[in-house]
């Protein structure tokens, strides 16, 4: 029998498709089918492979030798297609060409990188938690609170000029569709590709940073030998790719979490050191960034399933950050348990560069809203806004009642 005949004889198939609007609006159900369905699942609308537990999930995360990031972390194969864009080198990369840039990048948004921002980004979400209360108690949360602040404080830590920063949220947008399949989502986004890509990459040049932000110590990486100075605009791009629409719709994520659960509001109140440990637990329940895949560098086996070489295998974050294996009662928001251990940043090699900014973001804005707020409730029902990969939101509409 060959390889193909025995695979589609053991693997379990689904036809399911977890691009599908419906899939991207309410994705637990389909994520239920395909952990209860096995180990690995083959979908036979992409013609790929599919991991939706945790174990699994978590052991091809960590072998970048068997399962490669070079030829995309998308559905589109870079040995077949021509990427949408020059292929970012961390991201897009495997060890050894990845781990110079890895190295620069990590180092300035390291935690003592960060402690310089750490007093500026506090009083800036105070700043931003008074003015939008003196314009009132219900609004949308979505927007001037979860957009609002990382738009307020990232790209001045970057050190972006002043213009054009509302292409920011878009370009990510476009981004992250662009892992999924080329479907209405990426088709409605079409005609902005070349003015939006063309503004990023305006923004990457040294020129057009501040000499202060993370911008310029990438350039000056570059002049130290760490990296090339042709590979320092795409580093500076994985920045602003990378750093915007995540934290944006994770904040989006901790707001929704804490607003639908006021107990756990309560207890975020009574112990505001807790902040962070809340960002972690809202981005293992709702995992902003819900799908990656990986390429198989040779025929690899996964609990009996052969994955041929040069195929693409799709990895359901979201999936394994509520795995019941995994993770007691993982469909409840709870800031009793240690999320650490989830998914939501990747793991690995590759795991999120960025999160200690992610974190900084959140505890800031969950820190100014628990001294004030003593109690937070959706006035409607929220909206997301669907793309491929990220679990991102439209509106949370909300009421927050101040403190005394
Ligand atoms: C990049 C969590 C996603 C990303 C996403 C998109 C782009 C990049 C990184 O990480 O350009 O390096």
């Amino acid at each position: 029998m060959s390889a193909t005949a025995e695979r589609a004889a053991a693997v379990p198939i689904c036809d399911a498709d977890p691009f599908s609007p419906s899939s991207l609006e309410e994705p637990e159900e389909l994520h239920h089918v395909l952990r209860a369905a096995g180990p690995v699942v083959y979908l036979s609308r992409y013609d790929v492979h599919a991991l939706a537990r945790y174990e699994e999930v978590h052991a091809s995360l960590v072998d970048w030798q068997h399962f490669e990031s070079g030829a995309g972390v998308g559905l589109a194969n870079f040995r077949h297609e021509e990427p949408w864009r020059p292929p970012s080198l961390l991201l897009e990369a495997d060890p050894p060409r990845h781990d110079a840039p890895r190295r620069v990048l990590r180092d300035i948004v390291a935690p003592p990188a960060l402690r310089r921002l750490q007093e500026t980004w506090h009083a800036a979400a105070g700043e931003l938690v008074d003015q939008v209360l003196s314009g009132g108690t219900e609004f949308d949360a979505f927007t001037r609170l979860a957009s609002a602040f990382p738009l307020r404080v990232f790209p001045d830590a970057v050190g972006l000029g002043p213009d054009g920063r509302e292409n920011l949220l878009p370009y990510g947008n476009m981004a992250f569709n662009a892992f999924g399949p080329v479907n209405d989502l990426v088709k409605a986004d079409a005609h902005r590709v070349a003015d939006l890509s063309a503004w990023v990459n305006a923004q990457c040049a040294r020129e057009a940073l501040t000499e202060d932000g993370f911008g310029a110590r990438i350039w000056a990486a570059a002049d130290h030998g760490d990296l090339t100075h042709a590979q320092a605009p795409l580093v500076v791009r994985s920045l602003l790719t990378a750093g915007v629409d995540t934290t944006v719709h994770g904040l989006a994520a901790c707001l929704y979490a804490l607003a639908t659960h006021p107990d756990q509001w309560q207890r975020l109140r009574e112990r505001p050191e807790s902040a962070r440990v809340a960002f972690d637990e809202a981005v293992r329940w709702q995992s902003p960034v819900q799908t990656f895949f990986r390429t198989a560098t040779t025929d690899v086996t996964i609990a009996d399933t052969l994955i041929p070489e040069g195929t693409k295998i799709l990895m359901f974050l979201g999936a394994a950050n509520r795995d019941p294996a995994r993770w007691s009662d993982p469909d409840r928001f709870d800031l009793a348990r240690d999320p650490s251990g989830h998914v939501g940043f990747g793991m690995g090699i590759h795991q999120c560069v960025g999160q200690h900014v992610a974190r900084l973001e959140a505890e800031a804005l969950l820190t100014a809203l628990a001294r004030r707020i003593e109690r937070m409730e959706l006035t409607d029902t929220p909206r997301r806004h669907p793309n491929n990969s990220l679990r991102s939101w439209a509106s949370l509409p909300m009421r927050l009642h101040p403190v005394g």
